[in-house]
């Protein structure tokens, strides 16, 4: 945690198994497949989202696990707090030689101001190997607590490849500047990306209204997917029974 606070990111070793990576990843390349069939490389290509796969959760089961996943959930909870919601789960694919949408320094939280806990963080799954070679995540340490974005130079003088084994995560702060590797080998590399926020800022998807019945709301996941965190929709509804508000009390 301190590392996270300190420097912004830390990595976290062998929290997914050969085997689970191996699964993951099959089923990314096929959903991958599904996507470009159903939305046209053309589209894709127009609205940059070559590689990049939203919403996995609604695929597949194997998915949701990852969101409240017990090695990694809790270091959400001690960052960002109990109430943390779900901002987005979009896997990263880079293929060999390929440049890459998020291959730019930028922040997945990108705001000009620095505030004293974090209102948002990030953790990466690493499905395959992350080097030098195939693409790992290049982070510049210390910039989440940058107010003003700093010199490209610095950027590139400072930036350090976050490198980690096949199932390892790296969990970052949002305001952390980092940027995609370039993908040398003549693998696939595969990530799936999640940022959990404070309850209060939107998400970059309605979770609630996109799953709907999907997902049980009194269970863990719902309130972490925002069925907890809803607006009322009326001065009606505002005004219903306190324990009944789509907004619960206590989600801060
Ligand atoms: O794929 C990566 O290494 C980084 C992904 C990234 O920058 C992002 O999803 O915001």
């Amino acid at each position: 945690m301190k590392k996270i606070s300190d420097e912004g990111f830390t990595v976290i070793e062998n929290v997914l198994s050969q085997e689970e990576c191996k699964k993951i990843s099959d089923r990314l390349d096929v959903i991958n497949a599904e996507e470009q069939e159903e939305f046209g490389k053309e589209r894709l290509e127009k609205v940059n989202e070559i590689g990049i796969l939203r919403s996995l959760l609604l695929k597949d089961k194997i998915f949701s696990e990852l969101i409240i996943h017990p090695k990694v959930y809790p270091i959400i909870c001690a960052t960002v707090g109990e109430t943390a919601i779900l901002h987005l789960q979009n896997a990263i694919i880079v293929f060999p030689d390929k440049k890459h949408g998020q291959s730019h320094f930028h922040r997945d939280f990108a705001k000009d101001f620095v505030s004293s806990k974090p209102l948002s963080i990030n953790a990466l799954w690493m499905i395959d190997e992350f080097n030098a070679e195939t693409g790992a995540t290049w982070v510049v340490p210390g910039t989440h607590k940058m107010e003003n974005w700093p010199s490209n130079e610095f950027l590139e003088q400072n930036a350090i490849q976050a490198s980690g084994s096949k199932g390892s995560v790296l969990v970052f702060d949002s305001m952390l500047i980092h940027r995609g590797g370039s993908n040398s080998s003549s693998g696939i590399r595969r990530a799936i990306n999640h940022q959990y926020t404070k309850p209060f800022i939107k998400q970059q998807l309605d979770f609630p209204k996109y799953l709907g019945k999907k997902y049980d709301i009194e269970s863990k996941i719902g309130q972490v997917l925002g069925y907890w965190t809803i607006p009322p929709k009326s001065v009606s509804e505002f005004r219903c029974e306190p324990e009944k508000r789509t907004y619960r009390s206590g989600q801060g």
